[in-house]
């Protein structure tokens, strides 16, 4: 006998001992908040269902007679870290300032991305790590499931074929990184199939060797390439390595060539591993020992450590709706029934759950962030390269984090700044004579800063270093975590501010601090040029720099304030607040204006409408505190739609936002249903279209906007809530201030509420204005003041519950 097939004996006799007869049942009927389901394969990616344990995944097809595992692995990208550098410089840049105050759009146009933008190198692709599949002997089945069971992030597919059940299972393991399946059939003996590890070719060129190596394992390893950029070496990325080990229960394993045979199992169980030289220059031998470490350990433990890890996550946080006679329903058909109208409260409880799944399952501590597509893409070159989008994309990712209760999960997010920041320094340097550090409108997994675009309306958008730091303020606000704030956001604060020290020039028209050369993300406008209208967007001073920066500042303060510092920096800052012109500032039509001057916009129902960016995620406008830009935003908004705007999914899902924020609930639903309508796939995965994760991920913030909001010094309770979800409870969300809150209500009117407190302070609480009773743990009630607007403050405690109840 050979060494080989020693081997392979000895695995068969052990795997034997460990998993003694398995048993296959027909799968349990499905809590439809949890779980997503069908009753058929997936035809196909988008019908797929996606694992993922933040850096490994898959989207399972389920298919019959042919089963495909497409598979993804987060650094998996082309490129590599290079450093770069363009021609601009703070002298050109201060030209152009004069030029665009001047109104000449056109020479500043013609000029500045040549000189800082690197236009031939493009922003490299996240690239797909190839498909596992498995092609049986039968393709045909009755009584067919699949499933994602979101309460265990376990994939399955059940269904019989010829009196037999055969069954599949498949998870994606964090604290073991590796992808594990497992398949079952109830009779001995009848599990046949052929396994294929490929990887799709690279313009015509293949991207991976693949071979079988001793009697059960298929590897594949290459480096990942993009052909097609102007630079040769550009293309060159990540070494990777990929591991699929099949340890059978009874039957034989034959070699096919470059593929594997199973013949005659019972059960078969499947270890995928996978790795780059991103993460390690071994990653060959981290693959090994992780399939090792798996199969020592078995599946019976892999997948209980895994259950226990996800679980941990995913039950501190649950939305309860309504269920109706369509809850029940497989999800493409329930989707259906939602996209025409039926009612069916629960589904948004779903898609909920389904967001907080993909965040768990696309971004955990030691990942990349979760990119424009999460992990979980198929291609060598994905839509807009599956990459990093700083102006508005990779920031919405991120917006359900803290409010789900997953604030942990951002900590890929905070890394990737920090990374941002030590090439930003030079950039900031070299091309802007700044001092702190900038960051460009896209970016990949290198965190290269430097502009890749061709043309400005796109390319020439800075401020994603201002709104990239607010997310770690609004980390502190929602942990309280002084050693956080002094340690880690404070320097990244500091920073920015003083890169928009350096930035801001005075407007000649009334000496206030503008930003720019600059454009609202990817909106133009038009100006009269020889006579003839031609579309622009390079200005001065357009409204998101002015907001983003006036919060960037306005925050600093508060973190001054609150760590007791006052130096040099601090009064700069004082002084440059001050004399900030305003990013919020009315047009004769009432509404917001996105631009600094009065111009006719290109496209007014454009996707971005970064001039209500103090609405969300800013917190400067408040239908209770300032009712009077409330109602611009709302024309603003109203003019939007009327345009055809919010028409991509992420739009539509920050309109929910924009709604919930206005505390208008039935508006923040009927865009919820428009989101469910056209930009849902029947994996319930956002299309912009194509697939793009943000969507999802936005909404799911949305939904706990319009249930609990805390941006405005207070916990709201129901702010928006929509007559569409008459009674229902979520439990486990977050607020500002260290508040883990749970909210129930019934016929649209608070039920109850229970806060948490982490630590001592005032807790200020509001519900719509009404009075309401506030007891302590041992039913006593706390003594509460209520000011002008409604909300009660009390001394709340650490660690102490509290409950809530309107008075009757
Ligand atoms: C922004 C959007 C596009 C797309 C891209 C990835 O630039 O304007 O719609 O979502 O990011």
């Amino acid at each position: 006998m050979s060494t080989a097939s020693k081997r392979n004996v000895l695995s068969l006799i052990a795997a034997f001992l460990l998993s003694p007869s398995i048993a296959v049942s027909e799968p349990a009927a499905h809590d439809p908040a949890h779980a997503i389901w069908f009753e058929q394969p997936a035809l196909n990616w988008d019908q797929a269902l996606p694992i993922g344990n933040g850096r490994l995944g898959a989207m399972i097809f389920g298919g019959i007679g042919h089963e495909r595992l497409q598979l993804n692995e987060d650094s998996m990208w082309a490129g590599q870290s290079t450093d770069r550098f363009n021609r601009g410089s703070k002298v050109k840049l201060d030209a152009y300032r004069e030029s665009l105050f001047n109104g000449d759009h056109a020479s500043v146009e013609q000029g500045i991305m040549r000189e800082f933008s690197i236009n031939q190198t493009p922003v490299r692709s996240h690239q797909t790590l190839g498909d596992l599949f498995l092609t049986f002997d039968h393709a045909e089945a009755s009584h067919f499931h699949r499933a994602l069971d979101l309460r265990t992030a376990v994939a399955s597919v059940n269904y019989m074929h010829d009196g037999v059940r055969f069954q599949r299972e498949t998870f994606s393991s964090q604290p073991d990184q590796i992808l594990a399946s497992r398949l079952t059939a109830s009779e001995p003996g009848t599990l046949s199939f052929t396994l294929r590890l490929s990887r799709p070719e690279d313009n015509g060129i293949p991207t991976a060797t693949t071979q079988v190596v001793g009697s059960n394992t298929l590897v594949q390893s290459g480096q990942v390439t993009q052909v097609g950029g102007i630079d040769p070496n550009d293309g060159a990325g990540v070494r990777f390595f990929n591991q699929v080990t099949l340890l059978p229960i009874g039957g034989v394993l034959k070699k096919l060539g470059k593929n594997l045979r199973v013949e005659n199992a019972d059960s078969v169980i499947i270890y995928i591993a996978a790795n780059t030289d991103f993460y390690t220059p071994d990653y060959v031998g981290r693959t090994r020992a992780q399939i090792n470490t798996a199969i020592s350990k078995g599946w019976d433990a892999l997948k209980r450590a895994h259950i226990a890890d996800y679980q941990a996550l995913y039950h501190r946080s649950v939305l309860t709706l309504e269920r109706t006679e369509n809850t029940s329903l497989p999800t493409d058909i329930r989707l259906q029934g939602v996209q025409q109208g039926a009612p069916d409260p629960a589904f948004s409880a779903l898609y909920y759950h389904y967001g907080r799944y993909l965040l768990i399952s696309s971004s955990r501590v030691g990942s990349q962030p979760a990119n424009l597509q999460g992990i979980w893409n198929r291609h060598i070159r994905a839509p807009w390269n599956a990459d990093y989008h700083l102006n508005i994309n990779l920031q919405m990712n991120y917006w359900p984090a803290d409010l789900v209760n997953l604030s942990e999960l951002q900590r890929p997010l905070f890394e990737f700044i920090k990374r941002l920041a030590v090439r930003g320094r030079k950039r900031a340097r070299e091309n802007f004579g700044a001092r702190g550090w900038v960051s460009p409108h896209a970016t990949d997994i290198w965190a290269d800063v430097w502009t890749r675009a061709a043309r400005p309306y796109w390319g020439l958008s800075h401020n994603s270093n201002a709104w990239l730091v607010s997310h770690l303020v609004e980390s502190y606000r929602f942990s309280g975590d002084e050693a956080f704030l002094r340690d880690e956001v404070y320097p990244l604060l500091q920073e920015v501010c003083e890169f928009y020290f350096d930035w801001l020039v005075p407007h000649p028209q009334n000496g206030l601090l503008v930003s720019g050369p600059a454009v609202s993300p990817e909106n133009r406008f038009l100006v009269e040029e020889a006579g003839e209208l031609v579309e622009r967007s390079t200005t001065m001073g357009p409204a998101m720099d002015q907001q983003v920066i006036g919060q960037l500042f306005k925050s600093t303060l508060e973190v001054l304030d609150q760590l007791a510092i006052t130096n040099n920096f601090s009064e700069e800052l004082k002084h440059k607040y001050r004399q900030l012109s305003p990013g919020i500032r009315l047009d004769e039509n009432g509404r917001i204006m996105e631009w600094f001057y009065a111009y006719r916009e290109a496209e007014p129902g454009h996707r971005h409408i970064s001039h209500l960016y103090a609405l969300y995620p800013g917190s400067e406008i408040h239908p209770l505190l300032t009712p009077e830009f409330a109602d611009a935003a709302r024309k603003t908004i109203e003019h939007r739609l009327e345009h055809g705007g919010a028409a991509t999914g992420w739009s539509r899902a920050w309109m929910i936002n924009f709604m919930a924020r206005l505390h208008d609930g039935e508006a923040a639903k009927r865009h919820l249903d428009v989101l469910y309508q056209r930009s849902t796939s029947s994996n319930l995965f956002d299309l912009h279209p194509p697939f793009q994760i943000d969507g999802n991920f936005g909404a799911t913030a949305a939904i706990v906007e319009m249930l609990l909001q805390s941006h405005a010094g207070y916990i709201d309770l129901l702010p928006a809530l929509p007559s569409d979800w008459a009674s229902g409870a979520v439990h486990g969300i977050k607020a500002r201030s260290g508040y883990e809150v749970d909210v129930s209500w019934r016929n649209g009117q608070l039920a109850y509420s229970t806060l948490r407190a982490r630590k001592d302070g005032l807790c200020r609480v509001r519900y719509q204005g009404r009075e309401l009773v506030i007891t302590d743990e041992q039913g006593r009630e706390v003594s509460a003041s209520k000011n002008e607007y409604g909300i009660f403050v009390f001394d709340a405690r650490a660690e102490t519950e509290y409950q809530l109840t309107t008075k009757i």
